[in-house]
This record gives structure tokens, sequence and C-alpha cells, in this order.
């Protein structure tokens, strides 16, 4: 089984790079993948830089070139929903495009013909997260993510992206890696650590809690690895 584990910055995968200690650097499309072993899986870890757009190159490239099956994306996220505390962990449900905008032509907000406003991820995945977080005694919400090209810092701004999509938090990467692999047929889950609350003190709690929220969200995803290395039904 060969799984991607990617992160937007590298700040969220660092933890990552550290637990697997030995791994091979192989750059590619101006990008470093790095290729490890962990256990009985083969592992390709990147970051892809912020935004849609560079997520999208680096899920397609992990799928593509280095023949990942599965992808399991680490980071953190802006909180919508109140109940969501810094250093809170997210499981996506299913994900949206924020800032895709068609109305002109009659669409709903974060559609484009051939489509669809959300985007779901895989069930199977999110119930290893379900399994390990009560195991260790981590609570764990699922919830809708909002993605855009757009750090939201601005409260109005982000209840229009709770009333029109529902969404519990944002970022900027994971409804473009949810597209990627929804096309390409590759099961994904998408975790977030929330980092700020995406209102006016968003710049200044990203800074201060980027490091220790990212280390949650990688912590989680690398004891995920071990449920999913020792589960028959993979
Ligand atoms: O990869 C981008 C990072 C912020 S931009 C999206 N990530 C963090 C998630 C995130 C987020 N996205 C939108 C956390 N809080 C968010 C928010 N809105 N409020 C960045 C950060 N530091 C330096 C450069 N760019």
């Amino acid at each position: 089984m060969k799984i991607a584990i990617m992160g937007a910055m590298p700040e969220e995968i660092a933890p990552l790079l550290e637990k697997v200690e030995r791994y091979e650097k192989v750059e590619y499309a101006k990008n470093s993948y790095y290729l490890a072993q962990y256990r009985d899986m083969e592992l390709v870890i990147a970051y892809s830089k912020i935004g849609k757009v560079f997520a999208a190159l680096t899920a397609a490239t992990m799928i593509e070139k280095f023949g990942a099956q599965q992808l399991l994306f680490s980071g953190v996220a802006g909180a919508i929903n109140p109940d969501l505390k810094i250093g809170d962990l997210i499981v996506a449900t299913k994900l949206c495009q924020h800032d895709l905008d068609i109305t002109a032509f009659g669409h709903p907000y974060g559609y484009v013909p051939e489509g669809s406003v959300f985007v779901e991820s895989d069930v199977h995945l999110r119930k290893i997260a379900r399994r390990v977080a009560k195991e260790k005694g981590i609570v764990l919400k699922e919830g809708i993510i909002a993605t855009g090209d757009q750090f939201v810092a601005d409260p109005v701004r982000k209840a229009w992206i709770m009333e029109e999509f529902g969404a519990d938090a944002l970022e900027m990467e994971g409804a473009s890696v949810a597209v990627v692999c929804d096309a390409l047929e590759v099961p994904f889950f998408i975790l977030r650590s929330i980092s700020d609350s995406a209102d006016m003190d968003a710049g200044f709690d990203f800074d201060t809690f980027l490091e220790s929220s990212a280390k949650v969200s990688a912590d989680f995803i690398m004891t995920m690895l071990d449920e999913i290395d020792g589960d028959r039904d993979q």
C-alpha cells in the first residue's frame, strides 16, 4: 500500500518527517517529495505550497507520478463553528470551494457545470479516524470544510461561508485535493487542527498556533497510519 500524506506549508509536514526519520528526497515540478517506508507502507510526503492550484498539482503528482493509492491531508484551519477551539481536530465529511462563483449564470456558489458543490471524503478512512480517536480518548469533530484562495480574517466573510455552505471550518487547499482525488478515484481524508477563528485576531492567532496545531494534526495522522497498516480490509 502506497500512501500520500500532504500538507500545504512546511510546518504542516515537519512533524511527519521527524517521525519517519529516514526518507529520500525527490524533486519534481518545482517541489520536493519525500519517500519513506513506515511499517509495511510506502509513504510519499510533501507540502504543496499555499492555495488550491498548488494543492491540486501536488495531489495529482502524488497519485499519477508517485503511485499513491490513498491520500491523507494534515494541516491547520480557521474555525467557523464556535464549538471548535484552537488545537481541536476536525475531519472533513465533505468539502466545497467558497470562492468559486459563476452565479451570474444562475448557478449556485461553489458550482461549475459537470462538477458538484460538495465532494465527499472516504467513509472508510473516516471510520478509522473515529476508531483511533476513541482508543486515544481524543475528541474528533466531523464537519464541512470550505476552501478558497484567501486567508479569511473577517467576521462578515466567515458568516457568509457558514450560511452559504453550512461550513464548520475553512482553509485554502482541501477542496482542490478532494476534486483531484475524486476524479482519479483515490480515497482521501482531510484532517485539520484549528489555528485561529478566521476573525480579526486570525493573523496573530495563526502565527502563534501554526506549529502547535500542525503537530496535533500530524500526530493524529501518524496514529491513523498504525491503524491503516493493521487493517485487514485494505
Ligand atoms: O495554507 C494556508 C495557510 C494560511 S495563508 C491555509 N491554511 C494556512 C489554513 C488556514 C486558513 N485558511 C484561510 C488556517 N487559518 C486560515 C484562515 N483562512 N483563517 C499563509 C499563512 N502564513 C503565511 C503565508 N500565508
